[in-house]
């Protein structure tokens, strides 16, 4: 059974690397976001994708979820002081994965086959890849104009009102080589939204027309709640949701996926919404969600693998 995970931002990393725990390489395929992606004092950085690679990589650090653990910032001090832009932390151990991903897409190698190689040289035998291997740049609408996603949520620190979320490209592009094989190869056996911003990181990887096409055919799909008790774990969901006229708890996801998932993973701080959820057809798995330590992660992992399981067929 082929698991295809959907991840982007700190909580898909690490759902990704609970599920990387507990199952084969053969069994997962990390499906992640490239709507954060951008261009940099001239480097191809990918947030997402080193967001998934670094924490399985074992070298994430902890207190932000992105970049480098211990990391020094030389080039980035240096870049402050030659009056460069610095609103964007690059970390100079960070900064060597961003030269050498631009090096190898300008020698022409394609964007999936870049992080394979990556991947390979941080010791990572389970298989990340980019959603697509063109850029499908997310816009976020706000009351102040369009901006660039890392204008929104690094510069603007996610203060701007939110009036819609759009995907540059998304409806021409084509999912990214490993991923199109599988789904030809009629690999994939169900799909676990990870806990990752539904707006921001989930849907730029669902307005690919391949993976909405994926999405109605009869795979079990399960989302796990990012929100627990009200709050977002981090980031602006919440926030985004009151923007969007959604509730921001398990109902709000539970509506945002509808028509998507058959399932959905709350936190047990969300036990009350459980009755409301079951009504409106979906299974409901509640369990704890905040995934402090890498024990809760395989834990989870392992919960929401049987989870969907029992909703195959
Ligand atoms: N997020 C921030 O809030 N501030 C930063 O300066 C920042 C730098 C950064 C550098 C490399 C990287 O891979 C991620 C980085 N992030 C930073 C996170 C990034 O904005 C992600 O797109 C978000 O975490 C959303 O997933």
């Amino acid at each position: 059974m082929v698991c295809l995970a959907l991840a982007g931002g700190v909580g898909g990393a690490r759902m990704a690397h609970g599920l990387s725990m507990v199952l084969h390489p053969e069994d997962l395929i990390i499906a992640v976001n490239v709507g954060d992606d951008f261009t940099h004092l001239g480097l191809r950085i990918c947030p997402d994708l080193d967001t998934v690679m670094y924490t399985l990589a074992g070298l994430a650090n902890p207190e932000t979820g992105w970049g480098i653990e211990d990391e020094t910032w030389n080039v980035m001090n240096s870049i402050k002081k030659l009056g460069g832009p610095d609103w964007f932390a690059l970390g100079d151990r960070d900064l060597a994965t961003h030269l050498e991903r631009t090096r190898q897409l300008a020698a022409g190698t394609k964007h999936s086959d870049v992080t394979k190689s990556l991947c390979h040289r941080l010791d990572i035998a389970h298989k990340i890849v980019p959603i697509s291997e063109q850029a499908i740049p997310t816009i976020v609408e706000t009351a102040e104009g369009d901006l660039s996603f890392q204008e929104y949520f690094v510069k603007q620190k996610c203060k701007p009102q939110v009036t819609g979320v759009r995907f540059a490209g998304a409806t021409e592009a084509g999912l990214s080589h490993p991923l199109r094989h599988a789904i030809d190869a009629g690999e994939i056996d169900c799909v676990i939204c990870c806990p990752s911003n539904p707006f921001l990181s989930i849907d730029p990887i669902l307005a690919l027309p391949e993976m909405r096409e994926l999405l109605t055919t009869a795979l079990p799909v399960v989302a796990i709640s990012p929100i627990v008790g009200g709050r977002a774990i981090k980031g602006p969901a919440a926030k985004l949701m009151r923007e969007f006229g959604l509730p921001p708890s398990t109902l709000g996801i539970a509506a945002h996926y509808s028509g998507i998932i058959n399932g959905i993973v709350i936190d047990t701080a969300d036990e009350a919404d459980v009755l409301a959820l079951r009504e409106s057809g979906l299974k409901v798995l509640l369990t704890d969600t905040v995934m402090t330590t890498d024990e809760v992660r395989e834990t989870l992992a392992r919960q929401v693998l049987t989870f969907v399981r029992s909703l195959h067929g």
